[in-house]
């Protein structure tokens, strides 16, 4: 890279000019910003990271909602480029829960004295590309100007939440409260409360809620397939024997479809048997199958993922299992999932959810028998029932994988938008670079494995590839590169056909993997599902071939 300017020019001497230029600027300072911030800075980048929250962390800042856990093992779902970080820290349970998540990144920050290149409190609301200097004007809440040769987004698939439009909202008196922006300091001990989704979120906080509310009353649109988590706390020969092993366990998760090498003996999940069709089995079998795994039982079989009819007699078998566990029939009917099929959403691991309505203080408001009519200043009235509350919980969702694209003002050499050509369903070369908007790299985003694997080793290896591909533009004394629209294209072709056939993309399955939670967002399966191990050697191959797909200059 030409830029000695480039790499003097971030002004640390108090006065402020009028543009600051860095070569990288990264926005997050989640796993994947702090990761971008070590990497680029490692390389001998001048890099700026900015975040829009007052700390760093992302995700594992934002959502602090009671019972906020991770669903991928901890001795996983941690960073692999540090032997020694890998060593140092110790985990304290097999799923780790928000707050641990969160020390561990700020262990991280001042491990590797990351902290100087984060700017907090500032969000990047605008950005566009000058073709003649190959370069971005980046703007920001604070109406400071930047200039960087590249724009990493680390702004995370999940960080946009939705907030529902109730009628009456604005009249309440009580407290509303986003699980996604759950505020450190609240006390809800003895509260009336009102929860809205149950989704992941709502069926974390649900057990939680119901401990210390005085009433809980969760309002449900959609019943969840949700399965006991199994968390424990860590087991020390297990932690050991994974640090021994840690460079296996990162090539395996390299190589494996959901980033996860399944070292370290953590009880995730039943998982399908080659042998078990669930169509060919007998109603003692299916009893048998309910008796030994439980919730499970609806997930060892080979032919649910695939064929709608098996899918919907495990979908009978969950609905069994809702109503052993509940024991109000009414309520166990409405927990229990109909209309879409397993393997649609997201699956929820949750502790102890479904047992939560067993309590007194715990009641079911199921909205399609007894829909919201509007909030009230005291509470909320449906259809049925006027229902008094000091605090409203919003866990109602984002607009995942773009939201956090199409909300920063991001224009190419043209003056063309990227939220355009997002509302128009747009996927991004491997997720990492959209045709048109040259230098700009998205960390998982549409179009990359990302949430449908351990987002660690994705963010990761994206930011090893996105600084490969920057070593090898300077090596060549290259300014630009950006992907051809004609790779993009049979890109989003194979991002597509990966999921035919899967009951993600079922004609009943409505998700936010398909942008179905926001109205007028294409249905496009965002996501790729072809596996992590294949995209990592299809980002290889695209390397080998001297960035094929991709145009310098
Ligand atoms: O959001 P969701 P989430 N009136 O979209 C309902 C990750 N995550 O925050 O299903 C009434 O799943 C909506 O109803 P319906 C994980 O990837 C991970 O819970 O659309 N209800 C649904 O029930 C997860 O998948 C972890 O009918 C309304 C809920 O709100 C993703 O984040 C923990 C409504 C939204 O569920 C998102 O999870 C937490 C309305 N107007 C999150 N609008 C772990 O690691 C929406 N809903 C474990």
């Amino acid at each position: 890279m030409d830029d000695n300017q480039s790499r003097t020019a971030v002004i640390e001497d108090g006065r402020t000019p009028s543009t600051r230029t860095v070569d990288v600027l990264v926005v997050g300072a989640g796993f994947a910003g702090l990761y971008a911030v070590y990497k680029f800075r490692q390389l001998g980048f001048t890099v700026r990271a900015f975040e829009a929250g007052e700390a760093i962390g992302g995700t594992w800042y934002w959502n602090r909602y009671p019972g906020a856990r991770c669903d991928v093992p901890s001795l996983e779902y941690s960073y692999s480029f540090s032997p020694e970080l890998e060593q140092e820290w110790e985990w304290s349970e097999f799923f780790p829960a928000q707050d641990e998540i969160e020390r561990y990144l700020n262990y991280v920050a001042d491990r590797f004295d990351l902290r100087r290149d984060v700017q907090l409190c500032t969000t990047v609301v605008g950005m566009s590309f000058d073709e003649c200097a190959k370069t971005w004007h980046v703007d920001t809440d604070l109406d400071d100007k930047w200039e960087a040769r590249f724009v990493v987004m680390a702004t995370g698939c999940l960080s946009v939440p939705v907030v529902p439009k109730l009628e009456g909202m604005s009249s309440f008196e009580g407290k509303v409260i986003q699980t996604s922006r759950w505020p450190s300091d609240v006390d809800l001990d003895g509260a009336r409360i009102a929860l809205v989704g149950t989704g992941s979120s709502g069926v974390q906080i649900t057990p939680e809620l119901a401990q210390i509310a005085k009433h809980l009353y969760v309002f449900q649109r959609s019943a969840a397939f949700s399965w006991p988590s199994k968390n424990a706390p860590m087991d020390p020969a297990i932690q050991a024997a994974v640090k021994q092993q840690y460079r296996d366990v990162r090539l395996a998760q390299r190589s494996s479809p959901g980033g996860v090498s399944g070292f370290g003996g953590v009880p995730i999940l039943d998982v399908p048997r080659p042998d078990k069709r669930i169509l060919a089995a007998s109603e003692n079998e299916l009893l048998d199958a309910l008796d030994e795994y439980g919730f499970g039982a609806c997930r060892v079989w080979d032919d649910v993922a695939s064929d709608p009819q098996a899918n919907e007699r495990a979908v009978e078998l969950y609905r069994q299992m809702v109503h052993r566990v509940v024991t109000n029939t009414d309520t166990a009917e409405s927990l229990s999932p109909r209309g879409y099929p397993i393997g649609c959403k997201r699956p929820v691991l949750d502790n102890g959810y479904f047992q939560a309505f067993n309590r007194d203080n715990v009641t079911l408001i199921d909205l399609r028998l007894e829909p919201i009519e509007r909030v009230t200043k005291a509470g909320i009235q449906t259809s049925a029932r006027h229902i008094e509350i000091d605090v409203l919980v919003l866990a109602t969702g984002f607009d995942a994988m773009t939201g956090a694209l199409t909300r920063v003002d991001i224009r190419g050499p043209n003056g063309q938008k990227l939220r355009d050509e997002l509302r128009e369903g747009c996927i991004a070369l491997l997720g990492l670079q959209f045709s048109g908007y040259p230098n700009l790299f998205t960390i998982t985003g549409p179009g990359s494995p990302s949430v449908l694997s351990n987002m660690v080793p994705g963010i990761e290896h994206h930011i090893e590839w996105i600084s490969e591909c920057l070593v090898y533009l300077r090596e060549r004394g290259l300014k630009s590169i950006e992907s051809t629209a004609t790779a993009q294209n049979e890109w989003a072709e194979e991002v597509q056909r990966a999921a035919i056939g899967t009951m993600y993309v079922a004609d009943t399955c409505n998700s936010w993997y398909l942008g179905a939670n926001i109205p007028g967002k294409k249905r496009v399966f965002l996501p790729y599902i072809g596996g992590f191990g294949r995209y990592v050697t299809v980002c290889q191959e695209v390397v080998d071939g001297g960035y094929a797909g991709f145009r310098t200059s």
